[in-house]
């Protein structure tokens, strides 16, 4: 397989409601597409990268650039050589930008599997048909919005609630939940680095309300700390932000650091790399689940077909379009008690609807 030209598409797709970590709060879901041309088909990838370098220090237009003027060209070097697997080790010179070099590489393996009649699904190895659903709740300006919110994703069957916490917005936000809909609601929070080695004792409070997990409270190098933080609390301790390959998940697990990891494939390279902190976790018995970056449908389908590998024992972020989205890029994914269907077409499974996409569509550039 030859790669041939690349799309590079920018969209800026509206939020239904705005979406406020601990980082900062976004109303549109601005990201950038890799649209892959190859001479066996096209293949599609959504790139994670955010706006601003908030959740990573990637952001999209440096994502668009690092994949035209260097990933790109690379993997043209390839010539007739070119497979997915091949991507990450030509890349491999490169420093960093996991998300671009994801993106690329989920393109290319969208056009490979799409050429061989293979999903997703099949080709990382899932065993599932439907995963469990979770819903990511963001920081809200008031409590009775807070439980307002929640109440409706109950509603609507999500099985899991995470609650998106800061300081000021945790101790009491978690414990009107927790009391509201009661002990056998499966409740957790994501700090998104917002705390410090100084807030152990605040942390500890939340130890009270029974949480699955507590995902990545400190700073993302400070492995240590957290490691620290399992120690000193009941509640897990899971990392985001800080897991960016099989090695540093191997090794967060050694020190105790985390004892159930959120897998993102984007933060880590791609769904090659992906597979392998999957499978490291689960020879340690650390279970998984599959985080999310807000992705419209190009990015989801992939993410649910991850989600069905056996040691993702824990609802993912992978909640249904309507969540986040009125109008989505691809036929939505819906909620069915709870779960929603892997796909089962070839590549990703799922393909962009045209005039949603013009309709969203910044830019666009082509790289050939
Ligand atoms: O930390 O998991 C996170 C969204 C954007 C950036 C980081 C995170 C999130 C979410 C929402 O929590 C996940 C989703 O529903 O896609
Ligand atoms: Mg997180």
């Amino acid at each position: 397989m030859k790669l041939e030209a690349v799309e590079l598409i920018r969209l800026d797709v509206p939020l239904k409601s705005a979406f406020r970590t601990s980082e900062g709060s976004v109303t549109v879901h601005e990201v950038v597409w890799v649209h892959a041309i190859t001479d066996v088909g096209e293949g599609w990838a959504e790139c994670a990268a955010n706006a601003l370098p908030d959740y990573s220090s990637e952001y999209h237009t440096a994502a668009a650039g690092v994949l035209r003027d260097f990933f790109i060209p690379e993997a043209m070097k390839l010539g007739n050589q070119l497979t997915a697997e091949a991507i990450a080790p030509a890349l491999h010179w490169a420093k960093g930008h996991r998300m671009a070099k994801a993106a690329l590489e989920t393109a290319v393996l969208d056009a490979q599997l799409r050429a061989s009649g293979t999903s997703f699904a099949t080709y990382l190895g899932a065993t599932k048909t439907k995963v469990p659903a979770g819903v990511s709740v963001g920081i809200m300006d008031t409590l009775p919005e807070l439980m307002k919110t929640v109440e409706g994703y109950l509603a609507d069957g999500y099985l899991r609630i995470k609650l998106k916490i800061e300081p000021g917005w945790d101790y009491e936000p978690v414990k009107l939940v927790r009391e509201t809909f009661g002990p056998d609601l499966l409740l957790q929070v994501d700090a998104n680095t917002a705390y410090t080695r100084d807030d152990f004792d605040l942390l500890k409070r939340l130890d009270e309300f029974n949480l699955l997990l507590i995902e990545q409270p400190i700073q993302e190098e400070d492995i240590l700390g957290h490691a620290r933080l399992a120690e000193y609390i009941t509640t897990p301790v899971c990392l985001d932000e800080s897991i960016v390959s099989a090695g540093v998940a191997r090794d967060a697990i050694e020190i105790g650091a985390t004892s159930i990891i959120n897998i993102k494939p984007a933060r880590v390279g791609g769904y090659i790399e992906a597979v392998k902190i999957h499978n490291v976790a689960q020879v340690a018995g650390i279970p998984v689940w599959c985080g999310g970056m807000l992705e419209t449908g190009i990015g989801r389908a992939a993410n649910l077909a991850l989600a069905a590998l056996p040691n993702f024992t824990l609802p993912g972020d992978t909640s249904a379009s309507a969540r986040y989205f009125e109008t989505d890029t691809t036929e939505p994914f819906v909620l069915v008690d709870g779960h929603i269907d892997v796909p089962t077409g070839p590549g990703i499974g799922v393909d962009p609807i045209r005039e949603v996409v013009d309709r969203f569509t910044v830019s666009t550039e082509w790289v050939k």
